[in-house]
């Protein structure tokens, strides 16, 4: 049933196929939305370790819904390795917004320096990632890792990392320094680096892969494109999910 990967998820297997004897591990993430944003969706990382020749790099797809058309900053969340603590996604039922204390400033959102108690620092950028008109997200990104770096560790893993995607527009500013999370005053009130969702890798399988075929919209959703722009929209739309 996942047999149906588009061209894009085609060539990122096509980009892994030289490593049939290497060692792949499999990654993914259940996006939880946050701050109201009802984003949801799937991450699915590859991770091709090292070979005779020591290359090393790792895939990233993004599957997701319900985001503000346009572009997202969105990165993998991560403790320094020296430092290496469980992360846990800030969800409400461990991060209450509402609710005033250490880290936490009580305003009702969970906010980009907030969050970080439980996600960590920016380990790696997921550069380019945008929202389609109707909200939604198929992306695919490769990092060469031959290097290491931050991801890396004694044992090449993902565990204990997790993606964040940020960005939305909300009605009231949240408190605290304002240029901290990139709040653009009313009436834009979009606020770049607000965590609109976030997830913990869990190992996983191939099978486990989300599909990135875009699935035709229902009716009602080719007349809100049209409503939106007609055939420009409708072209923008063609392109973000050839
Ligand atoms: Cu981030």
């Amino acid at each position: 049933m996942k047999t149906s990967i588009s061209a894009l998820a085609t060539i990122v297997a096509l980009g892994a196929a030289p490593a049939m004897a290497a060692h792949l591990d499999y990654y993914t993430a259940d996006l939880a939305a946050l701050n109201g944003s009802g984003v949801s969706g799937t991450v699915f990382l590859t991770y091709d370790g090292p070979e005779d020749d020591g290359l090393r790099k790792l895939t990233v797809q993004v599957a997701a819904r319900g985001l503000e058309p346009g572009a997202h900053a969105a990165h993998i969340h991560g403790f320094p390795i020296a430092d290496r603590e469980a992360s846990v996604a800030p969800t409400d039922d461990v991060f209450m917004p509402n609710v005033a204390g250490p880290g936490n400033d009580g305003d009702g959102f969970t906010e980009l320096l907030e969050g970080a108690d439980f996600y960590g620092g920016i380990l790696e950028t997921l550069t380019g990632l945008t929202a389609d008109g109707a909200g939604r997200v198929f992306y695919s990104t490769i990092f060469d890792v031959t290097a290491g770096g931050e991801l890396d560790d004694d044992v090449f893993s993902l565990d204990n990392r997790e993606i964040v995607l940020h960005g939305m527009t909300v009605d009231v500013a949240p408190d605290g320094p304002g240029g901290v999370d990139g709040f653009t005053p009313a009436p834009a009130n979009f606020n770049a680096f607000l965590p609109i969702a976030t997830a913990k890798f869990e190992r996983a399988t191939l099978d486990d892969r989300p599909d990135m075929t875009p699935v035709p919209l229902p009716a009602a959703g080719w007349f809100l494109i049209m409503g939106m722009g007609g055939l420009g929209a409708m072209r923008r739309f063609g392109r973000k999910t050839a």
